[in-house]
Parts: C-alpha cells; sequence; structure tokens
C-alpha cells in the first residue's frame, strides 16, 4: 500500500455528478473506510487501532459526540466516518522539518486545506520569525519562553485571545483556562461559538440548562423523532443504529431538512445481516423538505395546531398538569400563539398546510417524543427563537424530563460539550470563578471576554495582538476570510497547538509558532506513568479515553504538558497553581475538578467505572427548571424568516460525506453523487429554470449583505459549478469551508452571536 500522501492538490475539472442515494451505509461504507484506513495507517496499525475505538479499553472516538451504548458494545462501535477521523490521526505519514525547508510559507498558502492536512502529522515545534518565509525548528523551551514574553509584554491580558477546539480533553480544557485566567482575561472563544451556541442560549433560557435532555435509551424508547436540520448519515453516523432500534420498536420518524439527506430517509446497517444483504431499513415516515430558515415558522404552525387540536377535544393534546406544575407564561404563549397568517406559514416553510396538519396530528397523539437537531437549526439569524420555540412545542405536550422523551441537540466535536463544562466560555458565571478563586487562591477576572466573532473584530481593531488555538483551524472555521486572514496576521504572534497541517499555519502573525502535540489515539506517559483523559459526550456521559498507538514522534508534547509548561514560564515559578504536578500526574488535575466544577464530586472514582458516569440535569432528573422564574419558560417569539430578493437565493454551506469540518479526508460525497471535486454549488432545478441557468454551468458565487445602518457589501467566491439537486425551491447548498469568504462577519444569529453560515443571500454570476 503507498503512503505517500497526494503530490498533485484537487482538479476541479476531473469533477463527476452522478446519481445521489437514497440510502446511508451498508458494505459499501465498511469497504470505503477499510481503504482510507489502509492508505493512512498500513495493515499493521489499523488493525491494531480499529479495534480500540469507543471500547472500554480504548480511546473516545475523535470523530463526534455521538455516545456510546451502555450495556453490551458491538466489538466494532464505529462507523465510516469515525474510521476516516482515526485514520486521519493515526497516519503515518510525516511533516518533518525537511518538508518545512522544501515548502515556503507563501507556496502552502497556495494549497487547498486537502492537500495541506494529507502532509501527515506534525512532528517538532516550528517557529516563522519576523519576515522570514519558512518555518524553522525551534525548541519546547524557546517556544514556551518566546510566548510568555510576548504575552507579559502586553499592555493589559486582554489583549490576548485563546481559542479552543471541541477535541481538548477535560483535563487539558480545565488546565487551559485555569492558565488563561489566571493570566488575567476572559477571552475564551471556541468552536462552539460557531457551532451550538444558539441551542445553549435558547435551552438555557427556557429549561435552565443549555444542554440536552436525554440518554441515548429515551431515544431507543421514543414514539416520536423528529430530525431537523442535521444530517446524521455523514455526521453521526452511530445515530442510524439508534433510530432503526426506536424504529423496530414501532417509533415513528419525521425528517425535516430541505435536503433529502440519504441517511435519512433509508439506512444499511452494515452490522446487521440484514443491513449487509437486505434493502434496509426505511427511516422516515414523514420527509418535510422545508425552506432553509423556515423552522421557526414550522414550530409556530404546529403550536397553533395543537392548541387547536386541545380546544376541540378538551383535556387529549395539551399535558395541562406539567404546564401548571412546571412551566411559566403559558398564557402569554396562548394568547399570541394562533394569531397566525397561514400564508405567511407556506412563504416561509414552502410546506403545504395539509402536512403540517399531519405532523401535528403526530406530535399530538405521540407519548413520547425526541426532538434532535444540529447545524441546520443553530447558524440562523433567528436561531435562537427557533429554538425557543420548538421548546414551546415539546412544553405543551410535556415532554421534558420523562422516559423517552426530550431535547437532543446533537454536538459536533467528541469533547466540545466537555469543554464547556470544564470552563472554556467567555461568559463562565461567577460561581465557577469564585470556586476557582477558593480552590487555587488567585483572583480571576469577572469581565466577560470574547467570543469568536468579537475576537475577530478585536483583533482588527489592534485591540488584540496575540491569538492562541488550542487545536482547531480559527482561518478557515471563521466566517468572513479574507477579514479574519487579515485580523490574524495583524497579531504580533500566532500560535497554533495542532496535530495536523492547515490554513491557520500560514495565514499568520509577526511571529507564529506551530506546537505539534498528541492525538487521542496515542499513548501519552508522564513522570507517574501513563495517563487517560476525560471526555463528555453529547448526553452528558463523562468517561475515559486513553490512547494505546506509539506517538507519531517523540518531540510530541501532551495538550496538558503545553498548557503546564507554558503557565509556569508565563505565570512564574512561584504561581499557587500546582502546574508542576497537574502536569506529572492528570488525577491531581481531576482531583481540583472534583472540587471546582459543579457535578463532578468524586471525579477520579466515578470516571474509573465502566460507564463512567452521567452529570446532573435538573430537567431531565426530576423535572426541576433552573431558570430565573423556576419554571420551565414559554416564550413568545415574533415569526420571522429570511426574506430573499428577486433573482437572488438563499445559500447553506454544509459538510460533504468526506470532511471533517476544515479538514478534507478526501472528494467523495458519495450520497450526493459528487466525486472528485468540492466546487460545487446545488440548486433546484425549477430556481435554475427560472434564473436562466443550467446544471454543469460554471458560476461565481456573489453574497449580498445588507447591514443594519442600510449599506449593502458584496463578497465572492469564483468558480464553482452548478449541479442541478432537488434541493427546497429557492436554497442552495455549497461546501463549507470554501464558502465562509461569502458569510459576513457581522451577520449573526441574535443572542449568540453564532455566523449565519446556513443562511448567505447569493446571486450566480455566469463565468465567462
Ligand atoms: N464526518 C463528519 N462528522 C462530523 C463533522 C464533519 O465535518 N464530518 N462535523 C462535526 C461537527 S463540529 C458538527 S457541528 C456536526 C454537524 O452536523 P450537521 O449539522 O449534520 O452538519 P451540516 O453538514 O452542517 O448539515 C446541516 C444539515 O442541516 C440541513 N439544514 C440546513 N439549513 C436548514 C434549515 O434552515 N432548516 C432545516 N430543517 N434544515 C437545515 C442541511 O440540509 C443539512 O442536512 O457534525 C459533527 N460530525
Ligand atoms: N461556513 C461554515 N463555517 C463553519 C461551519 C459551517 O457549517 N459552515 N461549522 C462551524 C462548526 S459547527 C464548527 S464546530 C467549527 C469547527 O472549527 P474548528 O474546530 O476550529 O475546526 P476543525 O476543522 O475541526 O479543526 C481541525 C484542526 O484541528 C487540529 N486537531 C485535530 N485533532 C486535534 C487534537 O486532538 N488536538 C489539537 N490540539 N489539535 C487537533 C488539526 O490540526 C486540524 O487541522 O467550524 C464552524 N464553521
Ligand atoms: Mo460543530
Amino acid at each position: 500500500m503507498g503512503r505517500k500522501p497526494p503530490i498533485r492538490d484537487i482538479d476541479e475539472s476531473a469533477l463527476q455528478v452522478g446519481e445521489a442515494q437514497d440510502h446511508a451505509a451498508g458494505v459499501k461504507a465498511v469497504a470505503v473506510s477499510m481503504k482510507r484506513a489502509y492508505e493512512q495507517m498500513g495493515v499493521t496499525r489499523t488493525a491494531l487501532t480499529l479495534p480500540l475505538v469507543n471500547q472500554r479499553a480504548g480511546f473516545d472516538c475523535p470523530g463526534c459526540a455521538w455516545p456510546e451504548s451502555e450495556g453490551r458494545r458491538r466489538p466494532a462501535e464505529f462507523c465510516e466516518n469515525g474510521v476516516k477521523a482515526v485514520a486521519e490521526e493515526a497516519t503515518t505519514r510525516k511533516v518533518t522539518r525537511e518538508f518545512f525547508a522544501r515548502h515556503s510559507v507563501s507556496e502552502l498558502a497556495e494549497r487547498t486545506d486537502y492537500w495541506l492536512g494529507q502532509q501527515g502529522r506534525l512532528t517538532e515545534p516550528m517557529v516563522l520569525r519576523p519576515g522570514a518565509d519558512h518555518y524553522t525548528p525551534i525548541s519546547w523551551e524557546e517556544a514556551f519562553r518566546l510566548i510568555a514574553d510576548e504575552l507579559n509584554a502586553l499592555d493589559s491580558p486582554d489583549q490576548a485571545v485563546f481559542y479552543t477546539s471541541g477535541r481538548t480533553s477535560n483535563e487539558a480544557a480545565f488546565a487551559y483556562q485555569l492558565f488563561v485566567r489566571s493570566f488575567g482575561t476572559n477571552n475564551l472563544p471556541d468552536c462552539s461559538n460557531m457551532c451550538h451556541e444558539s441551542s445553549g442560549a435558547a435551552l438555557t433560557e427556557t429549561i435552565g440548562i443549555g444542554k440536552g435532555s436525554v440518554s441515548l435509551e429515551d431515544i431507543h424508547r421514543a414514539d416520536l423523532i423528529v430530525v431537523l436540520g442535521q444530517n446524521p448519515g455523514t455526521n453521526h453516523p452511530r445515530m442510524l443504529s439508534a433510530l432503526a432500534e426506536a424504529k423496530q420498536r414501532g417509533a415513528q420518524i419525521i425528517s425535516v431538512n430541505p435536503l433529502p439527506e440519504a441517511g435519512l430517509l433509508r439506512f444499511k446497517d452494515p452490522q446487521t445481516v440484514r443491513g449487509v444483504a437486505g434493502r434496509g431499513a426505511e427511516l422516515t415516515d414523514v420527509f418535510c423538505q422545508i425552506r432553509l430558515g423556515g423552522d421557526l415558522a414550522f414550530f409556530k404552525a404546529i403550536g397553533a395546531r395543537l392548541l387547536d387540536a386541545e380546544d376541540a377535544a378538551p383535556g387529549t393534546v395539551l399535558d395541562r398538569e406539567f404546564i401548571e406544575r412546571h412551566t411559566h407564561d403559558f398564557e402569554a404563549y396562548r394568547a399570541q400563539a394562533r394569531a397566525l397568517d397561514e400564508a405567511e406559514i407556506a412563504e416561509a416553510t414552502g410546506l403545504p398546510s395539509e402536512l403540517l396538519d399531519d405532523v401535528a396530528r403526530r406530535f399530538a397523539r405521540a407519548e413520547r417524543i425526541v426532538l434532535c437537531w444540529a447545524m441546520g437549526l443553530t447558524q440562523h439569524k433567528h436561531s435562537v427563537p427557533t429554538i425557543r420555540e420548538a421548546v414551546n412545542v415539546m412544553l405543551l405536550r410535556g415532554m421534558i424530563g420523562k422516559p423517552g422523551a426530550g431535547l437532543c441537540p446533537v454536538r459536533g466535536h467528541s469533547n466540545v460539550q466537555g469543554d464547556r463544562t470544564m470552563g472554556i466560555y467567555e461568559k463562565m458565571p461567577d460561581s465557577f470563578l469564585d470556586a476557582l478563586d477558593k480552590e487555587f487562591g488567585i483572583t480571576t477576572p469577572r469581565e466577560h471576554g470574547y467570543d469568536t466573532v468579537e475576537s475577530i473584530r478585536a483583533m482588527s481593531r489592534g485591540d488584540a495582538r496575540v491569538f492562541i488555538g488550542m487545536g482547531g483551524n480559527f482561518a478557515r472555521a471563521t466566517p468572513d476570510t479574507e477579514v479574519t486572514e487579515a485580523a490574524l496576521r495583524s497579531c504580533s504572534l500566532t500560535v497554533q497547538v495542532s496535530t495536523k497541517l492547515n490554513r491557520s499555519h500560514v495565514a499568520t502573525g509577526r511571529t507564529a509558532l506551530i506546537l505539534p502535540t498528541l492525538g487521542r489515539t496515542e499513548v501519552d506517559e508522564q513522570a507517574s506513568g501513563k495517563q487517560f483523559v476525560t471526555v463528555e459526550d453529547s448526553m452528558s456521559v463523562v468517561h475515559r479515553s486513553r490512547g494505546r498507538l506509539r506517538p507519531a514522534s517523540k518531540a510530541l508534547l501532551s495538550e496538558v504538558s503545553i498548557v503546564c509548561r507554558l503557565a509556569r514560564a508565563t505565570l512564574g515559578p512561584d504561581h499557587p497553581v500546582p502546574w508542576e504536578k497537574f502536569e506529572a500526574d492528570y488525577d491531581t488535575i481531576r482531583d481540583s475538578i472534583a472540587r471546582v466544577v459543579p457535578g463532578c464530586e468524586d471525579y477520579n472514582a466515578k470516571v474509573r467505572r465502566p460507564n463512567g458516569f452521567v452529570l446532573p440535569h435538573p430537567p431531565r432528573d426530576a423535572r426541576e427548571f433552573p431558570t430565573d422564574t423556576g419554571k420551565a419558560n414559554f416564550t413568545v417569539n415574533p415569526l420571522w424568516y429570511p426574506k430573499v430578493p428577486q433573482g437572488r437565493l438563499l445559500l447553506q454551506t454544509l459538510r460533504s460525506h468526506d470532511q471533517y469540518n476544515t479538514t478534507i479526508y478526501g472528494l467523495s460525497d458519495r450520497y450526493r453523487g459528487i466525486e472528485n471535486g468540492r466546487r460545487v454549488v446545488m440548486v433546484n432545478a425549477d430556481d435554475l429554470a427560472e434564473l436562466g441557468l443550467r446544471d454543469g454551468q460554471r458560476v461565481d458565487l456573489v453574497s449580498e449583505w445588507t447591514d443594519s445602518s442600510g449599506t449593502t457589501t458584496e463578497r465572492r467566491a469564483d468558480d464553482f459549478r452548478i449541479v442541478a439537486y432537488p434541493t427546497a425551491r429557492g436554497c442552495a447548498a455549497a461546501y463549507y469551508p470554501e464558502t465562509n469568504p461569502l458569510v459576513p462577519l457581522d451577520s449573526v444569529a441574535d443572542v449568540s452571536n453564532t455566523p449565519t453560515s446556513k443562511s448567505v443571500v447569493v446571486r450566480l454570476e455566469p463565468r465567462r
């Protein structure tokens, strides 16, 4: 097997468009994943690695945050895209100092994210000195000294920002936020700001906690599961097994999506005989092909119909007892809920009212409803009110805090939820900060820090001058690529703690550092011996993860080591936090977590249980709602949906089947029939006809954005091939991150400040 990285970059002229599929997984998925594993890791390492994914003795899959089953685990508790995620990290390809001597930064800046990522694992610390065009090696010690000097020379700690992606372990995250707050700032933006922030904001306000209220068992026991704005066949493939199980027990599934996503329609479980040989299971009972941003109207329509049905047959639809005992402001909700203009609902959703009637009847009849959602609900201007309306509908029927029912925001990165629990948040409550101060005898700042969008603005203004990224790819994951890269370039220092090469290593400050780190799959050995770390999944289950592979290079440090050494270099040897002990033995970090983080008492013992432990969740556990009213809050949200001017389309930016966020695994979006290229824009054939465009034509995408002062600006992403695709009318879809230059920095969700990656007004300009 050749394990050489591809020498050639993407050649978009090789793009092929074939038939989209109507089902996900099946044997093809197994074949594809094995091929990728062999290419990246070779046969022996593949045989060693894959059996350890998501097993109790092994490591947490870095793919997604979907939980593992509690009881019997299948021998292969992974999926095609989990294998790709593991192969990408456990690859035997390497980026060495010779690589950086060969390739200048300006040359690397011409490469795609795909080519950069495919070069392999980073192996030693590298520095880009002011004015230089090549990274050169630097010792760890000198690297920490350089960062510490730069940080300590700032006029204020608030001139530095400390980003976190969602793979960072609980131990590293806890130590990192402790370092940042000891240094003196709450500037802790994270990938969650671009991801489920809208869910967290809406849920905290309405039910008192920003996390989902279901367990895996609840999904299995639900009798109605509604999946909105999510493509689990690609992004959470193990969720399909849970849906299939619920289905077998008689559950119905409603999918709400502008795209007919393969996995949601039909699923062939490669781990069952039927999945290999048979036609697989029909998953979706009702498909609502909604317009982008139509979900607020959707929930309003369902809510109004439930109230009508209750009036027609009192005592049969609403959960009166729940509403009276556990909720606040029902009357205010009811008073406005039925003043709906059905024509407007039809315009917003694109759905016929008979279909909404049918869906409402299913909502009215079901005894145990679970709502699942992801980025299709969170990345719009009106995402927070949309999720509040989803909560309203669930409250009407008393669907929180009972078995088989609840709210399920499906998280992205494998430990993004845990990082928040550990304090990676620019607005952590004072109670948490007080506990930190008490534990360590320090004084942490109380003023809120910058989130992701605010960090970019602060760098642009010159108010932030040092950027440190704990994982992730800030330059590519954020909106408005040109603006963001200019912001990073205006810094005096940018530092990336990374496993693989990415765009953020070439969009740099005056000085730049690459600090290579261990991945999940690798052995982490410290002074007290081999360490494990802990993570939290989408359903608040906390458990251990232990890597078994030999690290990609001897020079790698763990994220915990990097944080602890940087803290000592910056804060001096007399700082009250025992950084050296923390690094030597992660149990000591966990002892502090136990005393600081609510719900983590006795942490070291609880994480050593075979299945770990579940964090408390008052609404789920006891129908207690820690909101400002002490009850679950109904809310009143004006009907809003994106209005698109004549001749324009509403563009969503989404993931192909062959990428992990900004990491491009390969060029096969198999379920959508798109192969060997990525610069495509999917448009409904009727819209194409109306716009005078055709399938196969090449166009530039131009986004049009009118800000609050009424000024319109344009942004461009050039040369995309049109693909006629059965998406909802008026909507278009193209891949992220190629389309990030089109998303304006100031176009954000109300309340959560999340970039509106799923609603960008664009026009398609034919290329000459
Ligand atoms: N293999 C793989 N797994 C991943 C990731 C990955 O990149 N690759 N990323 C991880 C991360 S960080 C995350 S956050 C998750 C992302 O998981 P998803 O949210 O599934 O990811 P997207 O590709 O953004 O898909 C958005 C889906 O929502 C639909 N949608 C878009 N707008 C709307 C809308 O207005 N209304 C409705 N009802 N639907 C809409 C789209 O058609 C699409 O099906 O996956 C995680 N898992
Ligand atoms: N237009 C548009 N933009 C989006 C989205 C969208 O749907 N559309 N989605 C948003 C969402 S949901 C998210 S979560 C963000 C993702 O934003 P990020 O989390 O910032 O991006 P990733 O692409 O996941 O980061 C990949 C990099 O992480 C590093 N890495 C991988 N594993 C490890 C590890 O174990 N440790 C360390 N230190 N580094 C590691 C590698 O160097 C790799 O290059 O993007 C957001 N941006
Ligand atoms: Mo995400």
